[in-house]
C-alpha cells in the first residue's frame, strides 16, 4: 500500500464521521447596474472555498444569483424606458453582464438563482402565507423613518445623528399599511445564537450586532410594501408586494427545491442547512438576526455559519458608481488574466476586514509573487530538467543535507493550509504556499544545480534536487488550484502531473510524484509586467471609463446610488469630513425659472432657462419624471451656480449648473421652492 492509498483511506474515514456535503452561498446581488470589483471579491472568495471543499472530496453545492425585485430596479427600468424584467435580463444575461463576468472569472457555481424565477416567486408566496397563518406575520400600519436609497425603515433609536445607520443619509417620515414579521418574538433565541455559538464570524461582528441592534431592542419588521409593484405579490392581499428581505433571504432554500418543483426536495434534504453564507459586513444584520428568526418561525434548521467579510475601498475612501470610480473587474481580468486578479484579491486583503484597493498593489503582487517567485521556480525547474536530462529525471537519485528543511516545510504545508482555509483566512493559506515557494527558490541557490551538472558523479544529486523542486511545485499547484484553476492546470502540464496526482490525498505528504518524472518547459505562465507603463495605461483607461459614466448620467441627476453599489458607496465611517471652507466653495443661489420644456431627445431631462440674479443660464435636469414644465415656470428654486459648464446630448446643449433636490420616500424627488420674499440671486449658506 502506497502513502497515497493510506492517506486516501484516512481522509475517507474522517469524512464518514461527518456529513460529506458542503453548501456555500454568495449574497444574491442587485442587478441595478454592472457589478464591480467588490462583488467580484466576494464571489471569488466563495469560489475558492467551494473548489477547496471539492478538492477535499466534499459533495459541494455553490449557489449564487441575483436579487431582482424592488423599487430601485423599477425606477431604473423606467428611466431606461424598458420593463423591469427587460432591465434585469439585460444586466444578468446580457453582454458583460453578471453571468458573463462569472464566466470570465471562472466561477464554478452549481446553481444561479434569479428571484424573478417563477419557482422562487411561488415558493415565497407559500412561505409568506405559512408565517402569516402561524401568526408571525400580521397586518399593521408602519410609521417610521425611511431611507430611500437603502429602501429601509428605521426606528428613531437606530438612527445615527438622525440619519440612516447604514448609509448616513437623511431619512424621512413615512407611513403605510404593511405586514410585519414578529422579529421581537425571536430576540432571546437570536441573542443566544449570536453570543453562545460560532454562528457569526468574525467575532467582532457579534459585538456590533448585540450592541447596535439586540440591546436597543428588536422591533417587528416591515415585510410588505404597497408603494411599488415590482415584487412578489402577497397572493391573499395583492396590493402588497413582499418586501425585499423575505424574498431575498429565502433564495438560499428555494434554490434547493424548498416548497417548489424546479429542483428535487432531496437537494434541500441533502444540503440544507448551509455550511456558510459569505456576505459583506453591511448585510450581516439581515443574515445574522432576521434570517435566523425567520427560519425559527418556519421551524427550519439554521445555517451553520454566516461570515461577514470586509469591504474593498478605493484609495482609502468609498468606491462609488455615482462618482464613476468603481473598479471594473472586466478590464483587469482581461488585461492580466482572471487567475492573477483572483489571486491578488484573496492574497492582499484579509477577508474579515476592509482593504484598500489600488492598481499599484495589483501589479506589484503579480510581479512579486506570480512572475518572480512562482513563475521563476517553474521555468527554472523545467528548463534545468530539459537541459540536463532531456526532461526525464534519472531514477538514480542522491539525497543531501539541503533537502531536510524544504521537505519538512513542504511536507507540512497541507495541514497549515487547511487550518487557514477552515477559518476562511485565504490570505494566510496563500502566504503559507508562497512561503514554501520562496524556500524552494532558496534551495536552488543552496544546491547550485549548474555546478552539480558539471560532473557525472553528482548527476544523481542533481536528479534528486530537480525531483524535490518538481514535487514542491506539484504540492503547491494542488493547493493553489482553488485560487488559480487555469494556471495550475498549465503548471501540471509542464510537470507532467496527471489528475491522480492532483488530489487532496496526494499532497498529504511529500513524495507522491514518481521519481522518474518527465517535465516539459512550456510557456511563461505569468509574464512580468512593466509597472510604470501599465499604471499609466490603467489610469488612462479608468479615466476614460469615468468620463463615459459621467457623460451618460444627467447633469444633475440626484446622487442616489444604485442598491448594487450602496454597500461600497455609502461607507459613512470612511467618508472624509470637509472643512467649512470646502463647503463655502459651492455657490448655492436662488434662481427663477424663466422657461422650461421637455426635451424630445430624452424622457428624463427637462430643459430649464433660469435667471440667477445676473444672467440667464441653461440647466438640463433629470427631473422630468416628477415635474412638468408648467409646474416650474415662475418658481424660485436653489441651484448650484458655480459648477463647470458641461456639454450634454452629444454637445447639443451646455448645462450651466444644477438644481438641488431631495429624495422622497417613494423614490421620487422634491425641490424646495422659495417665496417672493427671497430675492432672485440670493446666496444660500
Ligand atoms: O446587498 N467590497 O446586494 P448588493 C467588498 N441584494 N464587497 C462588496 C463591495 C465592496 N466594495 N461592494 C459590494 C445586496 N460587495 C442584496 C443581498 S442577500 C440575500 C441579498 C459585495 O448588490 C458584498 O458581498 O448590494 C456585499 O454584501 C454584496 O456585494 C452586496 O451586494
Amino acid at each position: 500500500m502506497t502513502i497515497m492509498d493510506t492517506m486516501e483511506k484516512k481522509d475517507k474515514k474522517d469524512k464518514k464521521d461527518s456529513k460529506n456535503t458542503f453548501y456555500i452561498t454568495t449574497p444574491i446581488y442587485y442587478p441595478s447596474a454592472k457589478l464591480h470589483i467588490g462583488h467580484t471579491y466576494c464571489t471569488v472568495a466563495t469560489d475558492a472555498m467551494a473548489r477547496y471543499k471539492r478538492l477535499q472530496g466534499y459533495d459541494v453545492m455553490f449557489l449564487t444569483g441575483t436579487d431582482e425585485h424592488g423599487q430601485k430596479i423599477e425606477t431604473k427600468a423606467a428611466e431606461a424606458g424598458v420593463t423591469p424584467q427587460q432591465f434585469v435580463d439585460n444586466i444578468v444575461e446580457g453582454k458583460q453582464g453578471v453571468k458573463d463576468l462569472w464566466k470570465l472569472m471562472n466561477i464554478s457555481y452549481d446553481r444561479f438563482i434569479r428571484t424573478t424565477d417563477t419557482y422562487h416567486v411561488a415558493a415565497i408566496q407559500k412561505i409568506f402565507k405559512k408565517m402569516y397563518d402561524k401568526g408571525d406575520i400580521y397586518k399593521g400600519t408602519y410609521k417610521g423613518k425611511y431611507c430611500t436609497p437603502c429602501e429601509s425603515f428605521w426606528t428613531e433609536s437606530q438612527l445615527v445623528n438622525g440619519c440612516c445607520p447604514d448609509c448616513g443619509r437623511p431619512v424621512v417620515d413615512a407611513e403605510e399599511e404593511a405586514y410585519f414579521f414578529r422579529l421581537s418574538k425571536y430576540a432571546a433565541p437570536v441573542r443566544d445564537l449570536l453570543e453562545n455559538t460560532d454562528f457569526l464570524l468574525p467575532r467582532s461582528r457579534v459585538n456590533e450586532m448585540i450592541h447596535n441592534f439586540i440591546e436597543p431592542g428588536l422591533e417587528d419588521l416591515c415585510v410588505s410594501r404597497t408603494s411599488f409593484t415590482w415584487g412578489v405579490p402577497v397572493d391573499f392581499d395583492p396590493k402588497h408586494v413582499v418586501y425585499v428581505w423575505i424574498d431575498a433571504l429565502f433564495n438560499y432554500t428555494t434554490a434547493l427545491g424548498f416548497l417548489n418543483d424546479a429542483y428535487p426536495d432531496a437537494d434541500y434534504q441533502k444540503f440544507w442547512p448551509a455550511d456558510v453564507h459569505f456576505v459583506g459586513k453591511e448585510i450581516v444584520r439581515f443574515h445574522s438576526i432576521i434570517w435566523p428568526a425567520m427560519l425559527m418561525s418556519m421551524d427550519m434548521p439554521l445555517p451553520k455559519r454566516v461570515f461577514g467579510h470586509g469591504w474593498l475601498l478605493l484609495d482609502g475612501g468609498k468606491m462609488s458608481k455615482s462618482k464613476g470610480n468603481v473598479v471594473d473587474p472586466y478590464l483587469l481580468a482581461e488585461r492580466y488574466s482572471a487567475d492573477a486578479l483572483r489571486y491578488f484579491l484573496l492574497r492582499d486583503f484579509p477577508f474579515g476586514t476592509d482593504g484598500n484597493f489600488s492598481n499599484e498593489l495589483l501589479i506589484n503582487r503579480i510581479n512579486m509573487d506570480l512572475a518572480n517567485d512562482l513563475g521563476n521556480l517553474l521555468s527554472r525547474t523545467t528548463a534545468m530538467a530539459d537541459k540536463y536530462f532531456g526532461g526525464t529525471l534519472p531514477a538514480a537519485q542522491a539525497t543531501g543535507p539541503e533537502d531536510e528543511e524544504l521537505l519538512a516545510l513542504a511536507g507540512g504545508l497541507r495541514g497549515r493550509y487547511e487550518a487557514a482555509m477552515e477559518k476562511y483566512a485565504f490570505q494566510t493559506a496563500l502566504a503559507e504556499v508562497f512561503g514554501v515557494i520562496a524556500r524552494a527558490n532558496k534551495y536552488i541557490d543552496e544546491t547550485a544545480p549548474w555546478v552539480l551538472a558539471k560532473s557525472p558523479d553528482t548527476l544523481p544529486r542533481l536528479s534528486r534536487v530537480l525531483y524535490n523542486l518538481a514535487e514542491t511545485l506539484r504540492l503547491c499547484g494542488v493547493l493553489l488550484k482553488p485560487f488559480m484553476p487555469e494556471s495550475c492546470d498549465k503548471i501540471f502540464a509542464q510537470l507532467g502531473v496527471d489528475p491522480t496526482l492532483q488530489t487532496w490525498a496526494s499532497v498529504a505528504t511529500f513524495g507522491a510524484l514518481p521519481a522518474t518524472a518527465t517535465l516539459h518547459k512550456g510557456e511563461n505562465i505569468f509574464p512580468r509586467i512593466d509597472a510604470a507603463k501599465e499604471l499609466a495605461a490603467l489610469d488612462a483607461l479608468q479615466e476614460a471609463q469615468k468620463q463615459a459614466a459621467a457623460d451618460s448620467a444627467p447633469a444633475d441627476a440626484p446622487a442616489a446610488p444604485a442598491p448594487g453599489v450602496a454597500t461600497a458607496e455609502l461607507i459613512g465611517e470612511h467618508e472624509p469630513k470637509i472643512a467649512y471652507d470646502d463647503f463655502a466653495k459651492i455657490e448655492l443661489r436662488v434662481a427663477e425659472v424663466r422657461a422650461c420644456e421637455n426635451l424630445k431627445e430624452s424622457k428624463k431631462l427637462l430643459h430649464l432657462t433660469v435667471f440667477d440674479g445676473e444672467r440667464e443660464r441653461c440647466i438640463l435636469s433629470g427631473i422630468a419624471k416628477w415635474y412638468k414644465p408648467e409646474d416650474l415656470v415662475g418658481k424660485r428654486l436653489p441651484i448650484v451656480a458655480n459648477l463647470a459648464p458641461r456639454p450634454m446630448m452629444k454637445g447639443k446643449y451646455t448645462s450651466e449648473g444644477m438644481i438641488v433636490a431631495a429624495d422622497t420616500a417613494d423614490g421620487g424627488c422634491a425641490i424646495a421652492f422659495y417665496g417672493a420674499d427671497v430675492p432672485v440671486g440670493t446666496r444660500i449658506h
